[in-house]
Order: structure tokens, then C-alpha cells, then sequence
């Protein structure tokens, strides 16, 4: 890639509680924001040291229960290039991409999930009903691979497309050691075509690459964020550094939005809702990626009501 525009931008975010009208505005046209220090170091420092404890639980504890109720299978999702023997990690933090579904399965992440600033921001763009759709660690270790171009709401697939997440870097995140980089402004015109080459179902990704001078690097430090909506263009290259890349990741959706139409077959596959409990799949056969149909099963209800008309 050439070298794209960097996006540093100075909203500083240590008592953020709402956005201004004009960032809110800003957020509406580009489809992100940057804030300086959203996360305290102290709250930073927390995260990392119960990912380490949680990748060292999962060695140690491998064939046992691990924490209680904690599906260790689903959370701890090593490296794909470790696990084929392409890539010898340093140490267990380094063997690991992604801890995934972590609020669920880890009583740590529940509380983070429903942090101040997250629920705030995410109340005031998406109304008082508010879920969190899905929450994972994303570790890019020293020569881990790429996270293709992707629309978050192609895996997703819910109407109306009121999501968003928050990124929030653990570590220095930089071109080098494989930061965001996004297309601004391109979540205005719906899902375009994704695809999974040689029925990968893992590297769901965009048919057509985004144009190069389009496209802006986010660099961030320990503590920022990037909040963006769930159909921007977003990606990460490649760690090309020595150095780790840590970050969490949380989406968050309108308790209104309802799962939509199959994207193999145009068919409707379900009408429940946003669900926190219930089917994970839509019956979605004839869908290359029926994968995909699970992740719309909300985590956890943040905030207002659920679909039973219960009250948090
Ligand atoms: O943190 C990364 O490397 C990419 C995260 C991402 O875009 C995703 O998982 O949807």
C-alpha cells in the first residue's frame, strides 16, 4: 500500500461522558473518532495483565474447566499461522490472536462492557436500548498476518445498521505494527459484496479493494480509541515490528436492529430479534458463510430493554 493519510486527531476523552453536537455531526458524515486517552494507563494495565493471566490460565489449564462457566474453546483462539507450525512464538501472549466473546465468558470483561464511556456514547448514537453485540481482545503479534478490508455489518447483517464499535489500543499501534486503517466516510452506502476466497471461512473480506488514496492510517497510543460505525471500511496490516499489538474491540447495537436477509440466498432467515439467548443459527443452509449467522447473537444487554420487555 501507499503511504496513506494518518488521522491524529486531539478530542481529548479522560471525563467524556457525551459528545458535542459538532462531534456527533463528525461522527454521523465520516463514520469515526479518535479520542486521546479514553482509557486511563491504570485501566490499560488491567486489561493486559488479565489477557496474560487469561492465555496462562487457558496453557496451564488446557484440558480443565478453566474459569467457571468460561468456554475456553471459544475464547482462546491462537494464531493461525502458530498453529500450522509457520510461525514460532516467543512466548504463550505471542501464540495468541484473539480472545473472543470475552464478556460472556469472563467476568473481567462483563464489567468493561459496560464502561461509562462506551454506554454513554453509545446510548447518545444509538438510543437507550443498547447491546453489546461482541467483545474480543485483538493481539497482532511480531509477524502475525493482516486482518483483510472488511464492513463489520457484512458478518453481522442486521437492519437497521445502527452499530458501532470501539477500538482501543493496549499498545502503541502504528503502520508498522499493524494499527487501523479505515476508509472515512464509506459507511454511507450500505454492505458492498464480501467474499471468502477458496471458502476460507475465516477471511470474509471485500470483493473490490478500497481506492489507496483513500484510505487513512489510524495510529494510536495505549488508552485511545477509535470509535467507528459498523459499515465503515476498515483493516490492519500486517505486524512488520518486534513489537506486540494489543487492542479491545467492542460492538455495540441498538437493541431495535433485527437480523436481516441471507446474503447467499436473499432469504429472510429469522425474525426473533436481536437475541441474547435462543437460536444462533437462522436455518441458513444454502449460505456459504453459515458461520457468520452466529455472530448476531447479541452478548449482553447494556442498557433498556430487552426484547421480553425486561429492564436492566
Ligand atoms: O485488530 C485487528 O487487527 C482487526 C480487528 C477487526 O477489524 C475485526 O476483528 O473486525
Amino acid at each position: 500500500m501507499s503511504s496513506p493519510t494518518t488521522k491524529r486527531q486531539k478530542n481529548a476523552a479522560s471525563d467524556l461522558t457525551s459528545l458535542t453536537d459538532d462531534l456527533v455531526r463528525e461522527y454521523q458524515q465520516n463514520g469515526f473518532l479518535v479520542f486521546r486517552n479514553f482509557f486511563s494507563s491504570d485501566e490499560v494495565e488491567a486489561i493486559k495483565n488479565e489477557m496474560s493471566r487469561v492465555i496462562d490460565e487457558w496453557y496451564v489449564e488446557f484440558d480443565k474447566t478453566g474459569e467457571e462457566g468460561a468456554d475456553w474453546e471459544e475464547v482462546v483462539n491462537r494464531d493461525p499461522l502458530v498453529r500450522q507450525g509457520k510461525l514460532k512464538p516467543l512466548d504463550r501472549l505471542h501464540s495468541v490472536r484473539r480472545l473472543f466473546r470475552i464478556s460472556v465468558n469472563l467476568h473481567f470483561f462483563k464489567q468493561i462492557a459496560s464502561h461509562p464511556k462506551m454506554l454513554a456514547i453509545s446510548k447518545q448514537l444509538l438510543g437507550d436500548d443498547v447491546k453489546l453485540l461482541q467483545s474480543m481482545a485483538l493481539l497482532k503479534p511480531p509477524g502475525t498476518a493482516e486482518k483483510k478490508w472488511h464492513q463489520d455489518n457484512a458478518y453481522f447483517r442486521l437492519i437497521p445498521n445502527h452499530l458501532l464499535a470501539f477500538w482501543i489500543a493496549l499498545d502503541e499501534a502504528d503502520v508498522e505494527n499493524g494499527c487501523m486503517h479505515i476508509v472515512p466516510k464509506s459507511h454511507n452506502h450500505g454492505v458492498d459484496d464480501h467474499s471468502s476466497p477458496d471458502d476460507d471461512h475465516v477471511v470474509y473480506s471485500l470483493t473490490n479493494l478500497p481506492e489507496k488514496d483513500k484510505i487513512v492510517s489510524v495510529p494510536l497510543s495505549p488508552g485511545d480509541a477509535l470509535l467507528f460505525h459498523g459499515e465503515l471500511q476498515h483493516y490492519t496490516p500486517s505486524n512488520n515490528s518486534i513489537r506486540m499489538r494489543r487492542a479491545i474491540q467492542m460492538h455495540y447495537a441498538s437493541g431495535q436492529c433485527k437480523p436481516t436477509v441471507c446474503p447467499k440466498d436473499g432469504e429472510e432467515k429469522g425474525s426473533e430479534g436481536l437475541q441474547q439467548e435462543g437460536p444462533t443459527h437462522f436455518d441458513c443452509a444454502p449460505c456459504i458463510e453459515p458461520k457468520f449467522w452466529y455472530y448476531r447473537k447479541a452478548e449482553l444487554l447494556v442498557s433498556g430493554h430487552d426484547y421480553g420487555g425486561e429492564h436492566i
